[in-house]
């Protein structure tokens, strides 16, 4: 399988994130991506390569997703956090305030022309600095989804997007959860607009897709499943939970399946097999995986132990569903071995294919 890395990735460097009222050092470093690559140089799955993808289709591939106006703030914010306070260059944006989600407690219609308050319109936590690199980062990202995604639509078996910051809890407007563009949702519309007529995420990573859920739950044509932490304990809390089904149009097009905190792998398989059962009963043609690795036992930050080995069962799992498949690099914080889960687990997929 073809990689695509983001070779703009190091520039998003938060400092500390904001955790039960303390600033504690940020989990998501660049170090995780250059493991994945490291092993992926020693185990190689195929080329190893940047994306290359013109500025006007990169653009395009964003837009199908996120909204203009929050494309727009991204684009400015770090100038305009610098413009606020010269001071602020040597400082990670984070937010501090949010208008909540209740049109008649505060408005979200407006845009403030306070930086600090715009930061908190399109964000739901402040665990997710934005740093200088963040913009060239997240674009870098969603160019290895879109070359993935192009990749698989013209014919290859998998692809994989190795990128951060990761992308899953990130929605049309707003960023969270270390996720600014969420890169598996923009591979999945790609891969709609090439031709596909049904694309399954499937969402393996530790914490709820909350970014895609929201992003296609209207949907029919595209459909979201997730095996997470409960979020009755698991962050991120307020989205994820098992009767979330989907609505209008996309009612029965998302399926969750919470496993409480503490699970083991063979808890974790069931409900692997529960999620291909529904992407095939689907009908789905292709098939995007947020891949957190983040399920591993020795994660500083989630509750799941899958161990090492446990991945490459994983893989081979997923490729008995036989469907082209895009990989992209999601959560996963145990950062010494993230390398070799990722790549055991992408191993496992290419040797049963
Ligand atoms: N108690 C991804 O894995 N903070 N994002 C967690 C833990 C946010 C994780 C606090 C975790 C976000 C892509
Ligand atoms: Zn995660």
């Amino acid at each position: 399988m073809k990689t695509f890395h983001n070779p703009h990735h190091a520039g998003h460097a938060g400092q500390q994130e904001m955790f039960r009222g303390r600033m504690v050092p940020c989990h998501e470093v660049p170090a995780r991506l250059d493991y994945v690559l490291t092993e992926l140089q020693r185990r190689p799955l195929g080329a190893l390569e940047p994306p290359a993808l013109s500025e006007s289709a990169l653009d395009q591939g964003i837009a199908r997703v996120h909204d203009a106006r929050y494309l727009a703030f991204l684009a400015s914010a770090w100038a305009d956090w610098v413009a606020m306070d010269p001071a602020n260059a040597q400082r990670d944006a984070l937010p501090s305030v949010w208008p909540l989600g209740n049109p008649h407690a505060f408005r979200s219609d407006v845009l403030p022309a306070n930086f600090a308050a715009r930061l908190g319109l399109f964000s739901f936590d402040s665990g997710s600095p934005l740093t200088a690199g963040t913009w060239a980062a997240a674009r870098g990202g969603a160019a290895c989804a879109l070359a993935a995604a192009q990749a698989v639509a013209a014919g290859d078996r998998s692809a994989f997007a190795l990128t951060r910051p990761p992308g899953h809890h990130a929605g049309a407007d707003f960023f969270g959860g270390y996720c600014f563009l969420n890169n598996a949702a923009i591979a999945a519309q790609a891969i709609r607009h090439a031709g596909h007529a049904k694309v399954a995420v499937l969402d393996v990573d530790y914490h709820h897709g909350n970014g895609t859920q929201a992003i296609f739950y209207e949907r029919a044509d595209v459909f979201t499943v997730s095996i997470h932490g409960d979020p009755a304990t698991e962050y991120p809390f307020f989205l994820g939970h098992a009767d979330e089904r989907g609505a209008g149009a996309g009612e029965g097009f998302n399926l969750n399946l919470p496993l409480q905190r503490g699970a083991g792998f063979a808890t974790w398989r069931a409900a692997l097999a529960t999620a291909l059962q529904a992407v095939h009963d689907f009908g789905a043609s292709a098939l995007v995986v947020p891949m957190g690795l983040d399920t591993f036992e020795g994660d500083p930050i989630s509750g799941f132990t899958l161990k090492s080995g446990d991945y490459f069962t994983v893989g081979s799992a997923l490729a008995d569903a036989g469907l082209p498949t895009v990989f992209t690099f999601e959560g996963g914080y145990a950062v010494d071995e993230v390398g070799t889960n990722a790549v055991n687990l992408l191993e496992g997929f290419q040797r049963a294919c």
